[in-house]
């Protein structure tokens, strides 16, 4: 079998061993809104995540190695490095989300980090931030000091994890914001390969991160998500209350968030996304 012996399954990604310390990992078209798996699936949103993955692994190199070795023919499928991943997520925010803005309004602190006063939601940090959380086996992840955090991986280790977030944050924020993206937040996973300190997982993909319109930025509420928009307005206009099974989408639905998908990858990349389908290879170089 060439994807090896399944070691596990994510939301909408499958994990495979491979012989020599290898992986695959496989995106697939699943799509989740509000927690829950929906029936139906995104054509080639796999792909779209792959390939957005793989350009950012290569052009951050420089400021991390990474666990990627190729893509796949299929595009939607990645062989890694396999690393000791260590047990804590590193989650950087640019702006104030999600379950910040919460922890911002009750403590004026999002994990640990002071913030200045009159903050409104959506508002864009004075500095980005390092918000560690704990990998919750089920359900949401857990904000953690970074204290605890320290506790967990080590002083030094958080250190250079927290250096290494940020690098691969501002220079992932700035180049996208560029192209019309705004990258509210995001999350990353490293491992150890012997002693060396790797990125793994997938990074600075919609599913990792909040990706927002630029255009259409207007802090003072929650921002429109660039990919997942239409499906959470069908969803709360069915009148669902969110828990699973979740409804199916309908065709149009399906057909606007595929169009979104692809319009992220093609702004990021500057590719075509038919040049990735013909040959997946064109985000490395
Ligand atoms: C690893 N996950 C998350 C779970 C998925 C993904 N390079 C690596 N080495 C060892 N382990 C992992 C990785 C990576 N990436 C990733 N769990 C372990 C995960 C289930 C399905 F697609």
């Amino acid at each position: 079998m060439t994807d090896g012996v399944h070691l596990g399954s994510g939301k909408v990604r499958e994990l495979y061993a491979l012989e020599g310390d290898r992986l695959v990992l496989v995106a697939s078209d699943r799509i989740s809104t509000f927690d829950v798996v929906l029936p139906t699936g995104i054509p080639d949103k796999g792909r779209v995540l792959t390939g957005l993955a793989a350009f950012w692994f290569a052009r951050t190199r420089s400021i991390c190695p990474n666990h990627l070795l190729a893509v796949r023919p299929d595009g939607r499928s990645t062989e890694c490095r396999r690393l000791d991943m260590l047990p804590i997520e590193c989650v950087v925010r640019g702006y104030l989300a999600g379950s910040a803005v919460k922890d911002y309004r009750t403590t004026g602190q999002v994990c640990g980090h002071p913030l200045p006063a009159g903050l409104a939601e959506s508002d864009r940090l004075p500095e980005p931030i390092f918000t560690p959380a704990t990998k919750a086996q089920t359900g949401h992840d857990e904000n953690i000091t970074r204290e605890q955090a320290a506790g967990i991986v080590g002083a030094e280790r958080l250190a250079e994890i927290e250096r290494l977030s940020l690098a691969l944050y501002r220079f992932a924020a700035d180049y996208a914001l560029g192209r019309g993206i705004i990258i509210a937040d995001t999350k990353f996973e490293f491992g150890l390969d012997g002693d060396q300190l790797v990125l793994g997982d997938e990074a600075l993909t919609p599913d990792s991160s909040r990706f927002w319109p630029a255009d259409q930025y207007a802090p003072g509420k929650a921002q429109p998500s660039f990919d997942k928009q239409f499906v959470r307005d069908f969803c709360e206009k069915t009148g669902w209350d969110k828990t699973p099974p979740g409804p199916e989408l309908p065709p149009a639905v399906v057909a606007g968030t595929r169009a979104r998908y692809v319009e992220a990858f093609e702004r990021l990349t500057g590719i075509p996304f038919a040049d990735y389908l013909a040959d997946p290879s064109v985000v490395l170089r």
